[in-house]
């Protein structure tokens, strides 16, 4: 049986309460901070564009994909997605997410591209282009004339995961749908677009992103679009096991006495090496990364890692 007593009175609780979640914004903004390489001088500002009353509108589009993106986000604890909903961007259209469907929801979508403010535009998905584009269609019309007549429209364009920046696993050979990342679907988008990869994406790092955009600092990308400041070091030189590698201490199987002590996976077919991302220092829900839970990096924040980077448990030399 649990028993559960409240001290103090309705009112001492309610403070208690707005204490901590206070406490708990600031810790939030405080790793946004982090993981954007901004000084602990900064923080009071990502908390300020956290709290922005002219929040920017954004419209979520979904192509190909498996929603990983959406779930990694709604199932986060922090950062805390109603935080970044409700107050820092105004999330005008989502197709999974929003309550109203049909005609009422074509409404709603034309209404946020007509916004006289502009939009953001967060996409999911790789677009498959073959045969007329007809397998992928939202609404009658196909993801491809979808994301044709609201991109252009866009002040800022963020492709959220590996499969809308770079095609991702339905893209993968033989690519039977000819589906492709969005840069490569149009050449005339107003805006770079913005790659934040991975499978799923950190959703630390899409906060940073908007976090960047709200305040209008500039976004300097690697070659294949990733920000710098989250996508600019490998997950090796990232990785708590780097030590192990540099001493020659790797794990021979899952079931090793090597591997119960934490050693390096790369003779597990750990991709670390070539992957960019910041796992190791950023972590999922602040708790733990793929090669902190002992399983290798299978580098999927890397263009084509389905056709480059795999069989995923291949022996690296
Ligand atoms: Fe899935 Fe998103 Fe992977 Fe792709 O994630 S987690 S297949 S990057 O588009 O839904
Ligand atoms: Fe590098 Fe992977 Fe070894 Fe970590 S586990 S040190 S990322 S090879
Ligand atoms: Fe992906 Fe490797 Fe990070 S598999 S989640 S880039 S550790």
């Amino acid at each position: 049986m649990h028993v559960s007593v409240e001290l103090g009175t309705k009112e001492e609780r309610e403070a208690l309460r707005k204490e901590k979640a206070a406490q708990e914004f600031l810790q939030f903004c405080s790793n946004v901070a982090k993981t954007m390489g901004l000084p602990d001088e900064e923080i009071p500002m990502v908390a300020k564009a956290l709290k922005n009353e002219n929040r920017p509108a954004v419209i979520y589009l979904h192509n190909a994909e498996c929603t990983g993106c959406s779930e990694a986000m709604l199932r986060t604890s922090s950062p805390y997605i109603d935080q970044l909903i409700f107050d820092a961007i105004s999330l005008d259209y989502h197709e999974t997410l929003m309550a109203t469907a049909g005609e009422a929801a074509e409404e709603t979508l034309n209404k946020a591209i007509d916004n006289p403010n502009g939009f953001i535009c967060l996409v999911e998905g790789s677009i498959p282009t073959a045969d007329t584009a007809l397998y992928g269609t939202i609404a009658g019309k196909s993801m491809l004339a979808h994301s044709a007549h609201i991109l252009p429209k866009a002040k800022a364009i963020i492709a959220l995961g590996t499969c809308a920046a770079y095609g991702g696993i339905q893209s993968a050979h033989p690519n039977p749908t000819n589906s492709k990342g969005i840069e490569k679907c149009f050449d005339n988008l107003p805006t770079q677009v913005i790659n934040l990869a991975g499978c799923p994406p950190n959703p630390l790092n899409l906060v940073g992103t908007i976090v960047a955009l709200l305040l209008n600092r500039e976004i300097p990308l690697d070659k294949v679009g990733r920000p710098r400041m989250f996508y600019g070091k490998s997950v090796h030189m990232l990785c708590e096991r780097l030590p192990h590698f540099k001493k020659g201490e790797f794990a021979t199987s899952f079931n090793s006495d090597g591997a119960r002590q934490g050693w390096c996976l790369y003779k597990l077919g750990c991709k670390g090496p070539k992957t960019f991302n910041n796992c190791p220092t950023a972590l999922y829900n602040s708790v733990s990364w793929p090669i902190k839970a002992g399983h290798p990096c299978i580098g999927c924040s890397q263009p084509d890692f389905w056709d480059k980077l795999t069989p995923f448990y291949r022996k690296n030399n």
